[in-house]
């Protein structure tokens, strides 16, 4: 029998504000947007009411962590100044840190994260990483808070337009190595770091493919890997699917994600991810 090494983070807990997160568990973070083309209604008021209620579902569902984001990254979205994407996510973060679980701010500028961290949040994910002047500082004076750090080529409004690598895996490896290892140096205790190869962020699907089938390369990282594949467009050329029919393939990237070592899954779908997750634990698969 072969020995495999172990994934990475495997027996490691993640650091946050005001939660030490066991990842011997496999975490399900819930995606919570707080953005006008993401609800139906546009008062700013029903947007945020809608939002709570929403993280509300996620953790009947069996969410471990709320990621509550305020701009949409989708290529072609308007940008948001700081003021604005406060203003949205602001009572939702409030409202979220009451309920237990560990939060997380998904924004990549510095004035947004630390608000947050002012009100308590745990967790910054940057699919920036940190890169943003101001925000590396923002974070590692902090002191306790956890971070993601996210691979992406290129920015949102144009990441799609020509993606090119000469091996994906290597170049996401040795992004996400320089920025783990800046971060550390910057005063970021290894503890409070986790990495994430940026499913769908300036990559074809080949790009996105190769990273699921050769993600055990980035557990010489040696940080915990949380992975988003949660109804993105590589699962829509897989099978054909619009994004509104994508839960089934999203569970099986969810759990192909998690057999090559994830230990954090970013997703829409609580509650069809964590009955997968529940019947892959008791099959002895993770
Ligand atoms: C990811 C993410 C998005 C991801 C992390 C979407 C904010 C696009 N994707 N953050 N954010 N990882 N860490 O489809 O894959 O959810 S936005």
């Amino acid at each position: 029998m072969t020995l495999q090494a172990l994934p990475a983070g495997a027996t490691r807990v993640w650091q946050t504000t005001g939660h030490a997160i066991d990842l011997q568990q496999v975490r399900v973070m819930g995606i919570v947007n707080v953005t006008p083309d993401s609800f139906s209604d546009g008062g700013q008021h029903a947007q945020a009411a809608a939002a709570v209620a929403h993280c509300e579902a996620l953790l009947k569902e069996g969410a471990h962590i709320l990621d509550i984001g305020g701009e949409s990254t989708r290529p072609g979205a308007p940008s948001v100044s700081a003021d604005e994407e406060w203003a949205r996510v602001a009572p939702v973060l409030s409202a979220a840190l009451s309920m237990g679980v560990p939060v997380s701010i998904d924004t990549w500028k510095p004035e947004v994260m630390q608000r947050a961290l002012d009100v308590g949040v745990d967790i910054v994910n940057d699919v920036r990483a940190l890169q943003a002047p101001g925000a590396l500082a923002t974070v590692a004076t902090h002191g306790r808070c956890g971070v993601c750090l996210m691979h992406m080529q290129g920015m949102p409004a144009t990441m799609q337009v020509a993606p090119n690598y000469a091996d994906v895996v290597d170049e996401v490896a040795n992004f996400l190595r320089g920025r783990r290892d800046v971060v550390e140096a910057a005063g970021v205790a290894r503890d409070r770091i986790v990495l994430d190869p940026g499913i769908g962020f300036g990559k074809t699907v080949d790009h996105n493919l190769a990273l699921l089938q050769q993600q055990a390369r980035l557990h010489e990282l040696d940080c915990p890997l949380l992975v988003g594949w949660s109804r993105k467009s590589t699962l829509g050329a897989i099978t054909g699917r619009p994004v509104s029919e994508r839960l089934v393939p999203s569970v099986a990237a969810a759990l192909a994600s998690v057999h090559r070592g994830a230990r954090i899954v970013r997703v829409h779908d609580v509650a069809a991810t964590v009955d997968a997750l529940a019947v892959w634990r008791a099959a002895g698969l993770v």
